[in-house]
């Protein structure tokens, strides 16, 4: 077993299997941008290592992601960030990542351990495989701080559960369990949680052992039939994000999270 890096993303090789860990588990590895680009370095490694035949993303402590960061938003907003930051930091950072997950000729297995909340959700849902602890919970979360899914949640979700739960979903962001996220087609396997690293690595070591070639051709395939403008796609959603991004009742949305109370949003 060769580990590369202990960081914000740690990433460590067992066998023909690379794990990466989402570690900064003291705020449910919500994502800053040391873990974006961790990211996008860990899914290079496995395009180029031809010795690495699946893929595994998995969060440390009590959750799998809670999404972005969302003291960056108030950062941002602090420091009077222009129009199109949002935009810009989707397109550069998560959909890079989502294209590349999707790009990988590799299977990719999201291994849920906790909560996957925004963007965290977004990027378990564009793996290929989805297994989850029978504690995790799935919450879009975005319509709570004035967003839309981003990070590919907007067709992804439509996609595996259909437009009417996507909707439901999307708009209330309430919380599912691991039992109704596999009823929903959320997921593909729920195992009990003291249960899942082992459940994990087996599912990951039978992926590694089939033919690799033959596994990416029809993620290829799968990508062509059904994501087949995933870049525009992607950058549309970055697009109406800004849009969103914009409102008072994203600002309320955040600053009420930050400060621990509900949210009174005004329609605007
Ligand atoms: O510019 C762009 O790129 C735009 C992209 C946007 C992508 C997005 O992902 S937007 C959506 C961002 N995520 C969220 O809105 C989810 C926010 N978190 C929550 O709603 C809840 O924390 C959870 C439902 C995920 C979990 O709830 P719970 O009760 O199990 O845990 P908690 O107590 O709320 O959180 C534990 C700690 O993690 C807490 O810190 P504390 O009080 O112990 O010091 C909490 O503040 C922190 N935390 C959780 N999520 C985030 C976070 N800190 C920063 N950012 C977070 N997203």
């Amino acid at each position: 077993m060769a580990q590369t890096a202990i960081q914000a993303i740690a990433t460590v090789r067992e066998g023909s299997m690379l794990i990466v860990t989402f570690n900064r588990p003291e705020v449910l590895n919500a994502f800053n941008d040391e873990m974006i680009a961790g990211l996008q370095d860990a899914i290079r490694q496995a395009e180029r290592d031809a010795a690495v035949r699946c893929v595994v993303l998995t969060g440390a402590g009590r959750g799998f992601c809670a999404g972005q960061d969302l003291g960056v938003f108030k950062a941002r907003e602090a420091a009077g960030a222009g129009e199109g930051m949002v935009r810009e930091h989707l397109r550069a950072g998560y959909n890079q990542i989502v294209l590349r997950m999707r790009g990988l000729e590799k299977p990719i297995v999201a291994s849920i351990n906790g909560i996957a909340a925004g963007v965290g959700l977004s990027l378990a849902l564009a793996a290929d495989l989805r297994i989850a602890a029978d504690n995790a919970l799935f919450t879009l979360g975005f319509s709570k701080i004035g967003l839309i899914p981003d990070g590919g949640a907007s067709f992804m979700l439509p996609l595996l559960v259909g437009l009417g739960r996507a909707s439901e979903l999307a708009f209330t962001s309430d919380r599912v369990d691991a039992q109704e996220a596999h009823r929903l087609g959320l997921i593909n396997r729920v195992v009990p949680a003291a249960d899942l690293p082992e459940a994990t690595l087996a599912l990951a070591r039978d992926l590694a052992a089939m033919p690799t070639r033959a596994l990416g051709l029809t993620k290829r395939a799968f990508n062509h039939a059904i994501l087949p403008d995933l870049a525009a796609w992607l950058d549309y959603e970055a697009h109406i994000q800004e849009t969103a991004s914009r409102t008072q009742d994203h600002r309320e949305g955040v600053a009420a999270f930050l400060e621990k109370r509900p949210a009174t949003f005004r329609g605007e």
